[in-house]
């Protein structure tokens, strides 16, 4: 393997604390793109360069170049706002957006379409709200996922704040981001700006982290470099189980590259443990991790080359501490609670079902005026859906008036609730075919084949990316679609409901109607075949995957 660095190795070094030339890139008006080196540099401050590619053939046939903008992500652990942040959210994506609110899977929002004149602006009046999007992409530890429902259990809070922790401890140290987007003229301190974590080379790839508070596994625990599984005695909160190496992308055509499930390495007791052997992780992957394939940087191909022995007992000597054995742990849910909620202090909770994350125009107007009132928080769940939280029983009624007013509850099936499709086209470069604007129209024709066999009500989950790099976590679902070309899509089977189970490939590159005579002849296997209390997944998988 050769041990060149990968081009982007070179320009992170050289970066000077992730300023680059971005303030120089800013100010050339012939492009609305930025530097090359710069493209790479801007993701650390959470956003990325991209063209509308619906528009792309009308535009170079007029020989224009292509229409650049730029998408925002904000980092927001544990996905919970106050009603003042998503007010001033709603202002500037009309004010600087396209208006479109998109909420992720790693439980923030996304802006598109941004041009580049208006990022400062934008990332300031995000900054005067609170608000910031350092370290929201790139090679660093990326938005720290939390179970969102508070109503999973009463420390909800104690664990929440593990995200916010985990997020800070783990934030670049250079102040680029204010220097270049913020105080513009303001310029900081390099040697004030020493980095024992990141030093001038970052990680190798991007890191992930989310922490789940069981019976629910919404966060998809197993699929993050490094996850991390409350353990909860007698109501009080022991600790955590620690898993590393999740990762889920994989590219056709390299079988060096496949999904990966996080492996379990023990148990941890403290605070000051977890954010110490957190720590260690990162500093692991960024001395062992590869600088030179960037298809092989992630957590996952580190530790399978060092091997998990190997790996635990490096992280071992780097905390000085043992694991204790890992603790019992049991997910049954992964779903989000729709609807009201009521927490164990009498608060109520409102989940949204907002389809793949984009909010729709009524949706986004009645989420303003549920702001204004300002008697509820917003929570970003990793389902893509919205909770309106820590509402009192006195207020109640006005949120319940709002949802009438603007017709929020509709009868959406439960496969559409349990649907989830990355954003693909028209933005993201790297869409094979369409995801989140196609899956609602599969979803349609899949309803009347799970009435006709009398599913209706299973909460079979399905999800679709438009490419092999699993945006949404198409690998932990039991109908997994992956976009090949476009109008084509690999079909996955047999991973099982609450994402402890990867999905294999079941049938390759199949049109839509293809699609839909598959499932029709799985639906009818299933219901003349399955084993009491065998759901879909796990049927699938044992007809199709499992010797037995
Ligand atoms: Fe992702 C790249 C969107 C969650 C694996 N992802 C991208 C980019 C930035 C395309 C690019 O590199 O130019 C996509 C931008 C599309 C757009 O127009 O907005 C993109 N990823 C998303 C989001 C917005 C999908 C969504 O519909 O919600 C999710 C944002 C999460 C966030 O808030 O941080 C998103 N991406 C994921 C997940 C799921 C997760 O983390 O739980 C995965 C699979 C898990 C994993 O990391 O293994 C994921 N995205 C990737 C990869 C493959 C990484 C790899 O290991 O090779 C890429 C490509 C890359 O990094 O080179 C990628
Ligand atoms: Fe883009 Fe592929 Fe991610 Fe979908 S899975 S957002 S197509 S990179």
């Amino acid at each position: 393997m050769s041990n060149k660095l990968s081009p982007l190795e070179t320009i992170k070094t050289g970066s000077d604390g992730l300023r680059g030339t971005i303030k120089e890139s800013l100010k050339d008006n012939f492009t609305g793109n930025v530097r090359p080196d710069d493209e790479g540099l801007v993701k650390f401050h959470g956003m990325y360069v991209q063209d509308d590619r619906d528009r792309r053939v009308e535009r170079a046939a007029k020989k224009l170049d292509k229409l650049y903008s730029f998408m925002i992500r904000l980092r927001i652990p544990g996905g919970a706002i106050d009603s003042k942040k998503w007010l001033a959210i709603h202002e500037i994506s009309e004010q600087y957006g396209t208006g479109v609110l998109k909420i992720t899977t790693r439980q923030t929002l996304q802006l598109h379409g941004v041009l580049k004149n208006q990022l400062q602006p934008t990332l300031q009046a995000f900054n005067l709200a609170k608000l910031d999007s350092i370290a929201a992409c790139g090679d660093v530890n990326r938005n720290v996922m939390v179970s969102a429902h508070p109503k999973v259990s009463p420390l909800h809070q104690e664990i929440y704040e593990y995200g916010n922790k985990i997020s800070t401890l783990l934030l670049p140290k250079t102040q680029s981001y204010y220097e270049v987007w913020i105080d513009d003229e303001k310029v900081y301190e390099r040697s004030k700006e020493a980095d024992p974590l990141y030093e001038d080379r970052y990680l190798p790839r991007k890191f992930k982290i989310a922490i789940a508070i069981p019976p629910s596994n919404d966060v998809d625990v197993f699929s993050n470099d490094l996850g991390l599984i409350a353990h909860i005695e007698d109501n009080e909160l022991k600790g955590f189980n620690v898993a590393v190496g999740g990762g889920l992308s994989a590219t056709f055509g390299n079988p060096n590259t496949y999904s990966r499930l996080g492996t379990v390495l023990g148990f941890l007791d403290s605070e000051e443990k977890i954010l110490k052997a957190t720590y260690e992780v990162l500093t692991i992957q960024r001395d062992f991790g590869n600088r030179s394939d960037r298809k092989q940087a992630r957590l996952k191909y580190t530790i399978d080359k060092m091997g998990v022995e190997n790996f635990k007992k490096e992280l071992e000597k780097r905390i000085g501490f043992e694991f204790l054995p890992a603790k019992e742990y049991k997910f049954t849910e992964r779903s989000d609670l729709y609807g009201w909620q009521q927490n164990h202090e009498g608060k109520w909770f409102y989940t949204l079902f907002v389809e793949n994350g984009g909010v729709k125009s009524y949706q986004k107007e009645f989420l303003h005026q549920v702001a204004q009132l300002d008697i509820s928080n917003f929570i970003f769940t990793c389902n893509q859906n919205l909770i309106l939280g820590e509402i009192s029983e006195a207020n109640k009624s006005k949120v319940e008036n709002l949802i009438e007013k603007f017709a929020i509850e509709k009868q959406d099936s439960v496969l559409r609730k349990n649907s989830m499709a990355c954003v693909a086209l028209p933005t993201c470069p790297l869409a094979l075919a369409e995801a989140q604007r196609y899956l609602p129209k599969l979803v349609s024709k899949i309803e009347p084949l799970l009435e006709k066999y009398g599913l209706q009500e299973e909460e079979v989950s399905i999800r679709m990316t438009g490419c092999p790099n699993g945006c949404g976590r198409s690998y932990v679902s039991e109908l997994g679609f992956i976009g090949t070309a476009p109008e084509q899509y690999n079909f996955m089977l047999g991973g099982d409901r609450y994402g402890e189970r990867l999905n294999q490939l079941y049938k390759e590159k199949l049109s839509e109607s293809e699609i839909l005579t598959e499932i029709d002849s799985l639906f009818s296997q299933y219901v003349n075949e399955r084993k009491p209390n065998e759901n879909f997944g796990d049927f699938s998988y044992r007809k199709f995957f499992s010797a037995n």
